[in-house]
């Protein structure tokens, strides 16, 4: 072998052997800081916070701590019925999903906002438990759409309760989470 390829044989294996844990996790953390910024417009998410999915015991570890105030979470892995679910999410449309983990109802005062541009995920629309299909869960397939969550649900009023790809609707509509859809590609 000559020695120009031995050195570089040796040099990839002293590499892997070495450094692959911390090298794919920095990989790794690249790839999710970029998929979570994907959610929202550069402008955004470039200081946001970045925070991971949840570990095993529920703890989101932050990527990367931002300035501006919003959070952005990358994607979970694409599986069967959901391809992308990065978001961004204002302090009170974090603080109104806070609560819902917790089944909790929310104690928001202010209105939340939040970006999903790169969503690409199969939801249904009658509560955040829905993940299957049934036949009265108004399944259907979410895009691109930014959402705003309302303290005050009589600002809800007059909006579909059902989905619709030509303007906002209203996801979960009879819960505590209730908030406005509103595609926008
Ligand atoms: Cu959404």
């Amino acid at each position: 072998m000559p020695r120009k390829v031995l050195a570089v044989a040796f040099a990839a294996t002293f590499l892997a052997a070495l450094c692959p844990a911390t090298l794919l996790a920095q990989a790794d953390n690249a790839a999710k800081i970029a998929s979570a910024m994907s959610a929202a417009p550069p402008a955004i998410s470039k200081d946001a916070t970045i925070i991971d999915w949840p570990d095993a015991s529920g703890k989101m570890a932050t990527l990367r701590q931002g300035t501006n105030g919003w959070t952005c979470i990358a994607s979970q892995p694409p599986s069967g019925k959901m391809v992308n679910n990065s978001a961004c999410f204002d302090p009170n449309f974090w603080a109104m999903l806070g609560s819902m983990f917790a089944g909790k109802p929310p104690a928001v005062k202010g209105i939340g906002y939040s970006y999903m541009l790169s969503n690409d995920w199969w939801e249904g629309n009658t509560s955040p438990t829905d993940t299957v299909q049934t036949p009265t869960n108004d399944w259907h397939h979410t895009g691109s759409h930014v959402m705003v969550y309302y303290p005050d649900k009589a600002a809800l009023a007059g909006l579909p309760t059902h989905p619709s790809m030509t303007g906002p609707y209203v996801m979960w509509p009879n819960t505590p989470y209730a908030h406005v859809m509103w595609p926008v590609k």
